[in-house]
């Protein structure tokens, strides 16, 4: 594609607003340093060879892609990830107070993975949707993006449409999200995007999915179910991001706290 315009890569948080705003998302740098970035890609390359091993992974698009969900249970790390400051001060100020943590996971891309179909990721919202998105999400990217190894691809400006788009495999349409490991990409859940396809023989494209919500929208993982009761107590600091804490009425537990307001 030709003339279409695309996020800066910058450490400048006003200008990754800027970006966020006009173009649905942006791109920081540096957030994640580089010999963290690839130590959490060494644990996500063991993790999804471990699950592989034990059966119970989750390998898909043919055998070239993998996914590895409910990282919080699979190492403190990835609460680290979670809990951000950067990230959730973006997430903020996309979702308001209050937001929570859909999921945590990782999509690894591997040679020969077609484009993922193109979505939006709050499209179980009947449109027209409201003018601030649902749910937004953080791409943190653990090796080099690029447009060959499967690096997202985004409509840049789709999340002012109002819907999501028709779903197809065409990336025709599409503009490869490129950056170095340790870059995060955080967008607007209306953006239209999808994995792209890996082309190349060997690389294998591991990025971790930080994906958050409205404190009133429903959770893509059920936390309440699966979260290992061990992290929770470790890390007291996920409760509120997992929906343990209240929202104004929303959460109660035999009602309101009996000292809070009546109706
Ligand atoms: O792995 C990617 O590049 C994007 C994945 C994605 O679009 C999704 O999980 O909704």
């Amino acid at each position: 594609m030709t003339d279409v315009a695309t996020a800066t890569i910058t450490s400048d948080l006003d200008r990754a607003k800027a970006d966020l705003a006009a173009l649905g998302y942006c791109l920081l740098e540096g957030v994640m340093k580089a010999d963290r970035a690839a130590a959490v890609r060494t644990r996500i390359a063991d993790l999804a060879e471990a699950e592989i091993a034990a059966g119970t992974d989750y390998v898909y698009e043919n055998g070239a892609n993998q996914r590895v969900w409910t990282l919080l249970n699979k190492g403190d790390e990835f609460a680290d990830i979670a809990l951000d400051p950067t990230v959730t001060d973006l997430m903020s100020q996309l979702l308001g107070y209050g937001f929570l943590l859909s999921n945590i996971d990782a999509n690894i891309a591997g040679p020969g993975g077609k484009p993922m179909f193109l979505h939006a990721d709050q499209s179980f919202a009947p449109p027209p949707w409201p003018p601030w998105p649902l749910v937004a999400n953080a791409m943190w990217m653990l090796d080099d993006f690029t447009a060959e190894n499967g690096a997202t691809r985004v409509v840049p400006g789709s999340h002012l449409k109002g819907e999501g788009p028709v779903p197809t495999l065409e990336d025709k349409i599409t503009t490869p999200v490129t950056g170095p490991a340790g870059t995060v990409m955080v967008f607007d859940g209306r953006l239209w995007h999808q994995t792209g396809a890996n082309v190349t023989e060997g690389q294998r494209r591991h990025g971790i999915l930080a994906y958050y919500c409205r404190p009133f929208v429903r959770t893509q993982e059920n936390w309440f179910l699966s979260i290992d009761p061990d992290v929770l107590e470790r890390r007291p600091e996920l409760r509120a991001l997992l929906g343990y804490e209240l929202y104004l009425s929303l959460g109660m537990v035999d009602g309101m706290p009996r000292q809070g307001p009546r109706f």
